[in-house]
C-alpha cells in the first residue's frame, strides 16, 4: 500500500466508526413510533438491555480490533526513502492464543448471560403476577388482527386495548398462513403459526398508542397488516370493556336502518355485529367499529371518505384484500354505500 491509499483507508475507517458512534447518541436518530430504543414497560426494557449489551461488546471489539489494525498499518508502513523490510514475524505464542480464547469467552458471556435471563423473562408472565394478568388471544389473518379477551368475553380487531401497569398474557395464533406479532416499543416479536399456540407477554407503563406490525411475510398486504395497542388508565380500560360487552347499537335514523338492511344482504356473511343477526367470521368483528380510530388494519384513519372508498373499492384500498363483495353477489349503489357508512359509524 502506498501512503495515499493508506490515508484513504484510515479516513474511511474513522468516518464509518464515527458515523456508528454518532448514530448511537444522536438525539432523535433512534426514535419513532416503531423504535425499539424508545421502550415502554418491562418486557421491551429487558429486550433493549440485551440489545445494548450486544452493542457494547461489538463496539468494544470494533474499536480494539480496528485500533490494532490502524496501528499496524501506520507503524509498519514502507516509509518514503527507506528500504522496505518485512518486520520480524512471530508465530505460535501459547500465552497470546490462550489469552484471546479466554477474552472471547468472557465477551461471549457478557452477551449470553443477559440473553438467557431475557429469554426466560419475556416468554411468560412472572409467576407472582399471573393472577392480575389480562388474557388476550391475538390471531393473525390475511391481512388483519383479531383480538379476543377470553376472560372478558369480548372480541375486537386491529386495535388492542390494554390497561397500563398490568401484564398482558398473549396467545399468538394464525387463522391461515405464517404471521408475526410485534409491537416494537412494548414487546415481541413472535411468530403466529397455523395450528400452534405461541405465548408472549407485555406491559405498558404509560398510556398511549403503540404501533404494531406483522413481521413475517404473509402475502400481498403483509406490509399493510398493522395494528395499534391502545394503553389506557385502568378506569378508561374498564369503560371500554363495558362498552365492548354490549351489543352493536340498533339502527335509528332512516339511513342507518337502510344501512343495516344492506349490511344484512351480504356483509353479514363475513362480519359480526353482535345482536344484529350478523355473525360472519371471515372479516373483522364490526360490533363497535364506530369507536375504532383506524380502518383496514391500521392503514387508514377511519372517516367517511376512507370508509366510502373502502366499501366501493376494497381492492384499490388494500392490495389482495380478501373483502370480496362479488363472492356474496353484492353490488352496492352510491346511496346504499352512504347508508352503510352511516350505519357503521353509528356502531360506537
Ligand atoms: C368475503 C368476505 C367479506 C364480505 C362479503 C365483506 N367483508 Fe368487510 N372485510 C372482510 C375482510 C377479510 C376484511 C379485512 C381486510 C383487511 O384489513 O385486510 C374486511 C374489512 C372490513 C372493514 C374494516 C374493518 C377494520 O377494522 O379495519 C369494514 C368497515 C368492512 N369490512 C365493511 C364491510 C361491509 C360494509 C361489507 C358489505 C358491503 C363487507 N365488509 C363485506 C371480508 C368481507
Ligand atoms: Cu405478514
Amino acid at each position: 500500500m502506498n501512503a495515499m491509499r493508506m490515508i484513504q483507508v484510515a479516513f474511511i475507517t474513522v468516518f464509518l466508526v464515527g458515523l456508528y458512534l454518532v448514530s448511537l447518541v444522536w438525539p432523535g436518530a433512534m426514535n419513532g413510533p416503531m423504535s425499539i430504543m424508545e421502550v415502554n414497560g418491562p418486557v421491551a426494557q429487558e429486550q433493549a438491555t440485551v440489545f445494548w449489551y450486544t452493542v457494547a461488546v461489538s463496539s468494544f471489539l470494533l474499536v480494539t480490533v480496528g485500533g490494532v489494525f490502524l496501528y499496524a498499518i501506520f507503524r509498519f508502513r514502507a516509509k518514503p526513502g527507506q528500504d522496505f523490510k518485512v518486520p520480524e514475524q512471530t508465530h505460535g505464542s501459547a500465552a497470546v492464543e490462550i489469552g484471546l480464547i479466554v477474552a472471547s469467552c468472557v465477551l461471549l458471556l457478557v452477551i449470553a448471560v443477559p440473553n438467557a435471563r431475557a429469554l426466560f423473562y419475556v416468554s411468560e408472565v412472572p409467576a407472582e403476577r399471573k393472577q392480575e394478568a389480562i388474557k388476550v388471544v391475538a390471531i393473525g389473518h390475511q391481512w388483519w388482527w383479531e383480538f379476543q379477551y377470553p376472560d372478558l368475553g369480548i372480541t375486537t380487531a386491529n386495535e388492542l386495548h390494554i390497561p397500563i401497569g398490568k401484564p398482558i398474557d398473549i396467545e399468538v395464533r394464525s387463522a391461515d398462513v405464517l404471521h408475526a406479532f410485534w409491537v416494537p416499543r412494548l414487546a415481541g416479536k413472535i411468530d403466529a403459526i397455523p395450528g400452534q399456540i405461541n405465548r408472549m407477554w407485555m406491559e405498558a407503563t404509560d398510556p398511549g398508542k403503540y404501533q404494531g406490525q406483522c413481521t413475517e411475510y404473509c402475502g400481498d398486504s403483509h406490509a399493510n397488516m398493522r395494528f395499534l395497542v391502545m394503553a389506557q388508565k385502568a378506569e378508561d380500560f374498564d369503560g371500554w370493556v363495558r362498552n365492548e360487552k354490549k351489543d352493536g347499537v340498533k339502527p335509528k335514523t332512516i339511513e342507518e336502518v337502510n344501512g343495516h338492511r344492506v349490511f344484512m344482504s351480504g356483509c353479514n356473511a363475513c362480519h359480526t355485529v353482535k345482536g344484529s343477526g350478523a355473525m360472519g367470521t371471515k372479516g373483522p368483528d364490526l360490533s363497535h367499529f364506530g369507536s375504532r380510530t383506524t380502518l383496514g388494519s391500521g392503514i387508514y384513519v377511519s372517516n367517511k371518505d376512507n370508509l366510502t372508498n373502502w366499501i366501493k373499492f376494497p381492492k384499490q384500498m388494500k392490495p389482495g384484500n380478501l373483502m370480496n363483495l362479488e363472492s356474496v353477489n353484492m353490488v352496492v349503489g352510491d346511496k346504499d354505500v352512504k347508508d352503510l357508512v352511516a350505519y357503521l359509524e353509528s356502531l360506537k
